[in-house]
């Protein structure tokens, strides 16, 4: 088939694809944030937990839980057609740290979610991207059965630096997930804009 000037349109923009972790405590939605907003069938490696993990899976506050992620999560979103999005969640459990490096390498930026029944379980993922310097907003998942706290309540507990968004959302929304995600790729902009005129000036 033939097509005129005008209806070959125009050439196709190859989209700018950008990493983002999701990490978090134990159970606090991960996995339902990616799947709430990939455009793909997420991959997940979820184990079911069981009797004999008793010991080391402390599953005190997430008792109706029945798996886990043992690897990753991993899915896709277009935000823009120029701007795709690379989603990795990490799995919540402290045995499974080191793979944590392995999926931090070429993040742009991560999000790291909160339960405020637990925010204890989220200050080791604020640690680690705060030591490497990777941009992160922190993303509150708001359960229904969790008393709600204001935004600048949940800064001053988790004692964040004052530029790092706090955003409440809804890890099974998908307009919600999207508002978090556009926070970071903002915020991760922002970051990488100011380092250039660091370097500039220096
Ligand atoms: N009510 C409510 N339940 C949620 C929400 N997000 C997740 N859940 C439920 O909470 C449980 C834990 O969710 P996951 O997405 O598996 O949590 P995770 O952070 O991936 O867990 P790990 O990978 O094991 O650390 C699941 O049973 C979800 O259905 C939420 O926003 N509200
Ligand atoms: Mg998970």
């Amino acid at each position: 088939m033939i097509f005129g000037r005008s209806e070959r349109g125009k050439p196709p923009v190859e989209p700018v694809t950008l990493k983002i972790l999701v990490a978090g405590g134990f159970g606090v939605g991960k996995t339902t944030l990616v799947g709430a907003v990939s455009e793909i069938r997420p991959l997940r490696t979820e184990e079911v937990l069981t009797e004999a993990g008793r010991p080391v899976d402390d599953i005190s506050g997430v008792e109706g839980k029945h798996t886990t992620t043992v690897a990753m999560d991993f899915g896709r979103i277009t935000l823009r057609e120029d701007l795709v999005l690379y989603l990795f969640g990490t799995p919540g459990q402290d045995r499974f740290w080191f793979l944590w490096d392995e999926l931090a390498t070429g993040a742009l930026g991560a999000v790291v979610l909160a339960d405020t029944r637990r925010l204890e379980d989220c200050f080791a993922a604020v640690d680690y991207f705060e030591r490497r310097s990777i941009p992160f907003v922190v993303g509150v998942n708001c359960f229904d059965e969790a008393a709600r706290y204001p935004a600048d309540a949940v800064r001053q507990a988790l004692d964040l630096d004052p530029g790092v968004p706090v955003v409440l959302c809804d890890a099974r929304d998908r307009e919600s997930v999207k508002e978090v995600l556009i926070s970071v790729v903002q915020h991760a902009m922002a970051h990488a804009a100011a380092a250039r005129e660091a370097a500039v000036a220096t």
